[in-house]
Order: structure tokens, then C-alpha cells, then sequence
């Protein structure tokens, strides 16, 4: 296990304070902070090789491509997938689900059907349903119970040969639930049918082998995994890559261009048009390497201690109800206050500099299940620690006295 005060320390934004209290940061599932690793790399990057790649034969550019690239090849090692081709640079999680959404439209038919999940963030529900209005394949959904589980025997019930695509995330952004993703991507399979699932919210937590768990695409954003904004992956089996049109058309996509016809680069390069997020891509990879520098089963080990210590404390507080109870789940905590707005119990955390999300999390749908507006949602990272929980237990009984 790691040393708590050495992890703070790498993370300068820690040691600020808000509203003149120390900073509690509760809301890792929105984005995680940044380490002086990976921030020291991007200094780096705009200090000593700032230029664009792929394209120069100048020294700078040369060093700035093979940045790029090694960063690729740590994220295929870091994920497991058989070829650095198979990991195409996007600008996070909703970019690859559109990415697929996109390259789908051209084989779906109207008889088709699709599968989402009942606990999916917004950007895996309405790529899909503009795709079934454009193709005029049917949208069907896994239900969920009330612990936030999908039920199973209903997923089975909706496979059928008329199913191509599946799309489930592997962690809840809402409730923390986590899905059984290997047995829907094992079923899906028998019938024929891809999977996709959504990563950005296990990404942080656990590290998934694509190729143990057989799944045709994987998505992730690395602002979620101490990475910077605005670049993520997306990871597809070769074959399917290979089987899907490009995205967007533009520079560095192609292979060669006359006005009566262009083809297409190989991979991966057919589906990363334009200049990318070159630092982007180059810090991902140090945010990769840093949180294997922990470790994942330390990092897993250590939330799952939190998660419990702050269950129980939570629990204690009179009128306090948890959205999401099932005993397959990661760090996160969706609750509500008996006759209190989520929203004002945020307001009064934020001014004890304690930073929660409050809303419906961009996943409506759980929302109308449980027939509430939305909830409070503590999410804990590895450099969090128990006395902020304790903080955290405060506030929320501070909040319940001023606004019962
Ligand atoms: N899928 C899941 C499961 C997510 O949690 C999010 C972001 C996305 C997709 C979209 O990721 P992006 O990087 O493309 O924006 N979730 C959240 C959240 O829970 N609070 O803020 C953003």
C-alpha cells in the first residue's frame, strides 16, 4: 500500500483552500486532478518540443511524433490490446462512442436492433438513438433494480439475432455500480452481435484487458484518470477498425487525394483527421504511467476502504438515503437529504470547500427510476482520505440543520 502523504503531495491543487477552508475534492467522476508528473510534462512539451507531428522532417517535430507515439504504445500496453494500431487518439470518451455511432450508420438496417443499458450516462444513450433515427433500427433497454443492478435475465430476453450492437458502461457515473461486463460481452457474442463498452468512469479505478474480456471497442477519457481535458481513446478489434468508414474526412486521414477520388491512410491514422491533441496524447501516457507507478490494486484496494468508511458514516446521519447499494461497486456515493434540494446541500458543502456534484449526473433515466430530481454525489479518489470524509459527514449534518 502506498504512502497517502507522498500521493498528496504530488497534487499541487490539494493544498489550496476554498472559501478559506481546506479543499475536500469529492468529485473524482467529473474529472480527477492532475499530479506534478504529468503537469511536469506538459510544461515539457510547450518548453522543448512544442510542433506538429506525423509531418516534419525538423528535429522538433520528430521528437514531438515519437512522443506521440510512445505514448500510444503505453496505452496499448497499459490496456492490453494485441496492436498499437488499435488505439485511436480522440478527444475523450463521447468523441469514440460518436466515432462508432457514426461508422455504424452505414450497415444498420431497419430490422436491427440495438442495446443500451438503463444506467448509462447521456453520451452512450443519445449517439444511439440519433443512429436509430437515422437507419431506423429499435433502441431496447436493459432495466435496473432498485440497487442500481441491471437485471441480467432481462438482458438475456432482449438478444436476439436482430441485435448488432450493445453498448453498456462498465461503471456507473451515477451510482458507482459495476456492471458484469464480461458475461453481456460473452452473451452479446453468441448472438453475433459488437459491444461496446464505456470506460470513463472504470478507467480510473480498475485497469480492463480488452483482450481477456473479447470486447470489439473500448472508450476512456484521460481527464478522468489524472489525465488533461480534451483527449481520451478510443480501443476497436482491428478487424472491426478496418470494417468501419472513417469519421471525419481531412489532413493526415488519407493516403492519397486527387479530386476524383481519395483513399485512406491505415491505421490508425484513418480515423484521426487533423492536428490532435498532441500533449494531450503525451500526458495521457504519463497519467497512465503515474497511476501504474501506484498501482491499480493498491489504488482498488485503498477507494474500496473509503467507500466502506464512508458508507457507514453516511448511513448514520438520520434521513439520509444512498441511490445505489449494490455489492459490486466503486467509490461513489449518490444520496439524498429527507425534504432537502440536492442542490442546496452542495451549495452549503461548497462553502465548507467541500466540491460535490449535485443534478441527475447527465443520467436522467436513473433519476425517473427512483422518482427524484437528482442527488448529491460524493466520488473518492485514491488521494482522498478519511478525515475528508469526516469533513464531509459534518457538512452534510451542518446542511441538514440549516435547511430542515
Ligand atoms: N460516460 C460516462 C460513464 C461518464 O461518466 C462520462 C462523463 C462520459 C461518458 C462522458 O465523458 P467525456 O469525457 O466525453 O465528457 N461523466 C461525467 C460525470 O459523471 N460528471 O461529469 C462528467
Amino acid at each position: 500500500m502506498f504512502n497517502i502523504e507522498d500521493i498528496r503531495k504530488d497534487f499541487p491543487i490539494l493544498s489550496r483552500k476554498v472559501n478559506g477552508k481546506p479543499l475536500v475534492y469529492f468529485d473524482n467522476a467529473a474529472t480527477s486532478q492532475t499530479p506534478k508528473q504529468v503537469i511536469d510534462c506538459i510544461v515539457a512539451y510547450y518548453s522543448n518540443y512544442n510542433a506538429n507531428i506525423h509531418r516534419g522532417v525538423h528535429r522538433l517535430s520528430q521528437e514531438a511524433t515519437d512522443a506521440y507515439e510512445h505514448a500510444r504504445k503505453t496505452i496499448q500496453r497499459h490496456f492490453n490490446a494485441k496492436y498499437t494500431h488499435e488505439i485511436i487518439f480522440t478527444s475523450g470518451t463521447t468523441h469514440g462512442i460518436n466515432l462508432v455511432a457514426h461508422g455504424f450508420s452505414s450497415f444498420l438496417k431497419p430490422d436491427d436492433e440495438i442495446i443500451v443499458s438503463a444506467l448509462e450516462h447521456h453520451s452512450n444513450i443519445v449517439p444511439w438513438q440519433m443512429l436509430c433515427e437515422q437507419t431506423g433500427a429499435t433502441l431496447k433497454v436493459i432495466p435496473m433494480n432498485e440497487d442500481g443492478e441491471l437485471v441480467m435475465s432481462e438482458y438475456i430476453k432482449l438478444l436476439s439475432s436482430h441485435t448488432k450492437l450493445v453498448f453498456v458502461n462498465h461503471i456507473s457515473n451515477a451510482l458507482g455500480t459495476i456492471n458484469p461486463i464480461a458475461h453481456i460481452i460473452e452473451q452479446a457474442h453468441q448472438v453475433g452481435a459488437a459491444v461496446l463498452i464505456d470506460g470513463a468512469q472504470a478507467c480510473p479505478h480498475i485497469r480492463p484487458d480488452v483482450q481477456e474480456l473479447d470486447v470489439d471497442f473500448y472508450v476512456a477519457s484521460a481527464h478522468k484518470m489524472c489525465g488533461p481535458t480534451g483527449v481520451g481513446i478510443l480501443y476497436g478489434k482491428e478487424s472491426w477498425l478496418n470494417t468501419l468508414p472513417p469519421y471525419q474526412g481531412g489532413g493526415e486521414m488519407i493516403a492519397e487525394v486527387t479530386f476524383e477520388k481519395t483513399t485512406y491512410a491505415d491505421l490508425p491514422h484513418k480515423f484521426e483527421a487533423g492536428t490532435p491533441n498532441i500533449c494531450g496524447g503525451i500526458a495521457f501516457g504519463a497519467a497512465i504511467d503515474y497511476l501504474n507507478g501506484i498501482g491499480f490494486k493498491s489504488i482498488e484496494a485503498y477507494e474500496n476502504d473509503l467507500l466502506d468508511y464512508a458508507t457507514q458514516k453516511l448511513l448514520d446521519i438520520k434521513g439520509l438515503k444512498i441511490y445505489g447499494t449494490s455489492k459490486h461497486k466503486t467509490s461513489v456515493i449518490s444520496f439524498n437529504l429527507e425534504g432537502i434540494h440536492p442542490y442546496d446541500v452542495g451549495t452549503i458543502l461548497d462553502k465548507l470547500g467541500i466540491a460535490v456534484r449535485t443534478g441527475h449526473h447527465c443520467a436522467q433515466p436513473i433519476m425517473d427510476y427512483y422518482k427524484i430530481p437528482g442527488t448529491v454525489r460524493a466520488s473518492f479518489a485514491f488521494y482522498n482520505t478519511k478525515s475528508e470524509i469526516d469533513a464531509l459527514v459534518e457538512g452534510i449534518k451542518k446542511a441538514q440543520t440549516m435547511l430542515s
